[in-house]
């Protein structure tokens, strides 16, 4: 395997454009022929996390177990894309140091757009079950989101086109010499 593998960790609120931007960079790192690997909820939350739920303590555990699962793949060499809302910088801290331990790359990309237009978007509609008290701890409404210090990438997916959010990070992972 010609690469070496590093996690990128997408973090941000409930419809800021995580996914939509991993899928993204997944399709266009496929395509130049690397490894790659995408963890969200999807895959992680309901299957090997899906005892946790979204208290301070369960949302700490998600994150460390997803961070020490992203060191498995990098590992044996496959890029990561994580995304996860992780709205604790301590957790988010924990994964870094954890990669950084084992010298590992890890990028942490923060996926910034205001609330108003998370909640513009509410593509499930979590938003509204959210401010109707519906969903508790829900983040960005009655639950923190800690925004990153210093993000290795800031992308603001509301004022960027996916091409050039892509096309951002490609180049970051160049400069590193992941691929
Ligand atoms: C935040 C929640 C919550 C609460 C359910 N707070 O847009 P989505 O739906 O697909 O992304 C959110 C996802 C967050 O799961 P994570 O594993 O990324 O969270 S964390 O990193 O904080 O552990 C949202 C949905 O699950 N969701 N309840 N209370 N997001």
């Amino acid at each position: 395997l010609k690469q070496k593998g590093a996690t990128l960790w997408f973090t941000g609120l409930s419809g800021s454009g995580k996914s939509t931007v991993a899928v993204a960079l997944e399709k266009a790192l496929i395509e130049k022929g690397h490894l790659c690997y995408r963890l969200d909820g999807d895959n992680v939350r309901l299957g090997i996390n899906k005892n946790l739920g979204f208290s301070a303590e369960d949302r700490a555990e998600n994150i460390r177990r997803i961070g020490e699962i992203s060191k498995l793949f990098v590992d044996t060499g496959v890029i990561v894309l994580s995304s996860f809302v992780s709205p604790y910088r301590a957790d988010r801290d924990l994964v870094r140091e954890l990669h950084d331990q084992s010298d590992m790359d890890f990028l942490e990309i923060f996926v910034d757009v205001p609330l108003s237009v998370a909640e513009e978007r509410d593509p499930k509609g979590l938003y509204k079950k959210a401010r109707a008290g519906e969903i508790k701890n829900f983040t960005g409404i009655d639950d923190p989101y800690e925004a990153p210090e210093k993000p290795e990438v800031v992308l603001n997916s509301h004022e960027m086109s996916l091409e050039k959010e892509v096309e951002v990070l490609l180049e970051e992972m160049s400069k590193r010499g992941i691929i």
